[in-house]
């Protein structure tokens, strides 16, 4: 058993410079880790001294329905002064995080890392070290809500779009790798472990240490492009599961995601960066294993440009693998938006007004989801993790995955966790705009 107790509350967050007023668990932005054995049960109190109702989300763990942290759909909201205790076996081990699942609070500081360890880590390493990468607006003179009611009225925060979810072009950042719109939200700071580029954390190691980054982005609205400067990356992991190896000068991360890296530390000072994909900005932490000047937040390491791996680039390692098998069911997701009003929808329709996805326990699901909007969507199930099938029908193990513009992922689970779970985009305010449906397991 794992306890653990977690108070979700008003806090002052000194992000390195900046302080500001928010929302977070304890007094920390992120959160306070927890880590655990897979297999191990984990018991959490929430406490919520919040004004406003809560929950906790444990992203990308198949654990039991009730614990899942979905208002309306698995719990009741924490209200405001009572506490909930979530009680769940984590089964597999890997990179989760935990966040709020109401509203827009993941854009505040609701959110922290979660690893559940393999007792039989078959990967060989000296040390690691957990990257937590955000996007930063609340406590600047606005917050997540006041940013939702500003799309909503169609103040878009960046660019614009018609009524038929194409860009208008113009002021909108685009991003090639993203395949259009990278975002819909302008940011004032982006952060790696709670600190402002022009403030980072410095962790110190030894050089020649084998290290694993386990980096989570726990961003509202911006996929990152993450590289260490003078070095080479192997990617193990993609989203708690194990990968065949690749190595890659870089990694691009949606919201939601997780990618292990593993690397051989030079001697020096080297920057950790989180590149806001198509947002002409990033985040930083220093890597020190030696002596020299410390990277600043203007420095642009060459890595950056050179060779970006995305999920959909890997394949599941053997144990992770789910083989190919004929679908008993087949689910369209075509996900849309109509900007005039800042509505996203999955077959036209909002989380209100959806039509649940049924399945029954024990099938083979397929979920195809296509992209009919010019701006990317990090897909997230919950309760399970689906094989994403790429062109050879080998991609990743994954719980998040992006759906480019234009383009079709197809993503296979086995039907074996009964319960209402959700499926929607982990961009925040998609979400809130309607993007999100439910996976119903029926009789
Ligand atoms: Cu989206």
């Amino acid at each position: 058993m794992h306890p653990v107790v977690l108070t979700a509350q008003p806090a002052s967050i000194d992000l390195g410079g900046p302080v500001v007023e928010t929302w977070a668990y304890g007094e920390a932005v992120p959160g306070p880790l927890v880590r655990l054995p897979a297999g191990d049960r984990l018991v959490a109190t929430v406490t919520n001294a919040l004004p406003d109702p809560t929950s906790v989300h444990w992203h990308g763990i198949a654990l039991r329905n009730d614990m899942d942290g979905v208002p309306g759909l698995t719990q009741k909201a924490i209200a405001a002064g009572r506490s909930m205790k979530y009680e769940f076996t984590a089964p597999d081990p890997g990179t989760y995080m935990f966040h709020s699942h109401v509203g827009t609070q993941l854009d505040r500081g609701l959110y922290a890392p979660l690893i559940v360890d393999d007792p039989a880590e078959p990967l060989v390493y000296d040390a690691e070290h957990v990257v937590v990468l955000d996007d930063w607006l609340d406590g600047t003179g606005r917050t997540p809500d006041s940013v939702l009611k500003e799309l909503q009225a169609g103040g878009m925060d960046m660019g614009g779009m018609d009524m038929d979810g194409m860009s208008a072009g113009g002021d909108s950042p685009l991003s090639p790798l993203l395949g259009g719109d990278a975002g819909d939200v302008q940011y004032p700071y982006y952060l790696i472990n709670g600190r402002v580029a022009t403030a980072p954390n410095t962790v110190t190691f030894t050089p020649g240490t084998r290290l694993r980054l386990r980096i989570i982005n726990v961003g509202s609205d911006t996929a990152f492009r993450v590289a260490l400067g003078g070095h080479r990356l192997s990617v193990v992991h993609s989203d708690g599961f194990p990968v065949r190896p690749v190595d890659t000068d870089a990694v691009l991360i949606g919201m939601g995601e997780r990618i292990d890296v593993l690397v051989t530390l030079a001697d020096g000072a080297f920057p950790l960066i989180a590149l806001a994909e198509g947002k002409n900005a990033s985040g930083l932490e220093v890597i020190r294993t030696g002596s020299g000047a410390a990277p600043t937040a203007d420095t642009y390491p060459r890595e950056l440009a050179g060779q970006v791996t995305g999920a959909l680039m890997l394949e599941a390692a053997d144990d992770a693998f789910l083989a190919e098998r004929r679908p008993d069911r087949t689910h369209d997701l075509v996900l849309g938006g109509s900007m005039s009003d800042y509505q996203w929808t999955i077959n036209d329709r909002v989380y209100s007004d959806r039509k649940d996805l049924q399945v029954r326990p024990g099938e083979v699901v397929r979920l195809k989801m296509t992209n009919s909007t010019m701006m990317f969507h990090p897909m997230h199930l919950h309760g399970h993790t689906f094989q994403v099938r790429s062109a050879t029908g080998r991609g990743p193990r994954k719980d998040t995955v992006m759906v480019l513009p234009g383009e079709t992922i197809t993503a296979d689970l086995v039907a074996d966790n009964p319960g209402q779970w959700l499926v929607h985009c982990h961009n925040v305010y998609h979400g809130e705009a309607g993007m999100m449906t439910a996976l119903a397991y029926i009789k």
